[in-house]
């Protein structure tokens, strides 16, 4: 049987030598066409230069405000323009958040992740999820939050609230995206990956695969993730979750090769990034997120839910780590003390 013992990882996206941010379309296109045994063994070579291939950094999620979004993002069960059933909640209080993230610890999680369906949030929102993140941080777990535009003002509160991660996705091309969004533009999108990188808070960022887009959208998105002045350190690749009543809810389905090269490029082209295999695992075969993981995924959302939909359950999972020898990344934190730890 494997021992699961927790490792921490070193890696930093932004800092890291020889990383490349002048990728041409051309080169991203070809590595997706190129044979597949060929693709993995360049992304798994390029993985090893900065990770240990059996390590999986492992985050929970929690929707702490859920539904009613005036957005319309195609995808989104969330959208207020769409009707899924989906009941629609208040910001959740600080106490329930910080129990639901010592049951995440407990269960395993190293980072917590804290969603709310806004466009961007409001002054006494913010206030709110500040004193979440202060009391997530303060259990030893890393602290990610994704509440939609961020202003600089706003992006520095979070950093001086010890806020580890934004995570705020380009979602797609910027050719195709207006076929999925029409409430924001792809700029908005840049400008507050600017706005949170300028304060100093490490940036997830990555976009969805099988929403109808092709081969040269999903280089467009990796494209423009690796020419960002630095690389996101988390680029969440989610396969789309089809939501019955969402505008993709019929969508067909994207052949799992394809989602497994979209790992191995993203890989490639950063490759001192976490590379998440994000939502959709849970109709995922455990061969296919195997090779996920041969591609040079590295992060996961661990518990039974992502935000509104559902996600392998703990037990599902635990047998799948096992069968691959996959060792869990503790927080940062947790290993050794921080520098400033103190702060
Ligand atoms: N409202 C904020 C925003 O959009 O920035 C934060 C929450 S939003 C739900 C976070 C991300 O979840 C989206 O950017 C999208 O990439 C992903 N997402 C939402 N619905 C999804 C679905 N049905 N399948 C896959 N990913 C999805
Ligand atoms: C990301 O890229 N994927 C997560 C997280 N960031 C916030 C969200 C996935 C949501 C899937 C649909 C749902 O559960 O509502
Ligand atoms: Fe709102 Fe975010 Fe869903 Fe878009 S993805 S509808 S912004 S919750």
């Amino acid at each position: 049987m494997t021992e699961i013992t927790a490792t921490t990882s070193t890696a930093s996206a932004a800092g890291a030598p020889g990383l490349r941010h002048d990728w041409r379309r051309e080169e991203v296109e070809a590595l997706f066409r190129k044979p597949f045994a060929d693709l993995i063994f360049e992304a798994q070579t390029a993985h090893r230069r900065f990770f240990d291939a059996n390590d999986v950094q492992m985050s929970t999620l929690l929707s702490i405000k859920t539904g009613g979004c005036p957005e319309d993002c195609g995808y989104c069960p969330q959208s207020s323009k769409f009707d899924t059933g989906l009941k629609a909640s208040k910001l959740m209080a600080v106490g329930a958040v910080l129990e639901e993230a010592k049951r995440a610890k407990e269960a395993g999680a190293s980072r917590y992740c804290m969603g709310a369906a806004w466009r961007s949030p409001k002054d006494h929102d913010l206030d709110q999820v500040i004193e979440m993140v202060r009391g997530v941080k303060s259990m030893g777990l890393e602290t990610c939050v994704t509440l939609g535009m961020l202003n600089a003002v706003q992006a520095q509160r979070l950093k001086d609230a010890g806020l580890d991660y934004y995570n705020h996705n380009l979602d797609t091309s910027p050719e195709f995206y207006s076929e999925i969004i029409t409430t924001r533009t792809y700029q908005d999108r840049l400008d507050t990956l600017a706005n949170v990188r300028d304060a100093g808070i490490n940036v997830c960022c990555g976009g969805i695969v099988g929403m109808g887009e092709d081969l040269d959208d999903r280089a467009g998105l990796l494209l423009t993730l690796a020419n960002l002045p630095e690389h996101p350190e988390s680029v969440p690749i989610n396969l789309l979750v089809k939501v019955e009543g969402t505008q993709l809810g019929n969508e067909a389905d994207l052949d799992p090769i394809d989602f497994v090269r979209t790992i191995a490029v993203a890989k490639i082209l950063m490759p001192a990034s976490m590379v998440r295999l994000s939502a959709g695992r849970e109709h995922m075969s455990d061969e296919m997120q195997a090779l996920c993981f041969l591609a040079g995924a590295n992060s996961i959302f661990i518990g039974p839910k992502l935000l509104t939909t559902e996600n392998p359950a703990q037990e599902k999972d635990r047998r799948l780590f096992e069968r691959l020898g996959i060792r869990p990344m503790a927080a940062p934190c947790e290993a050794a003390p921080r520098a400033d730890a103190a702060e």
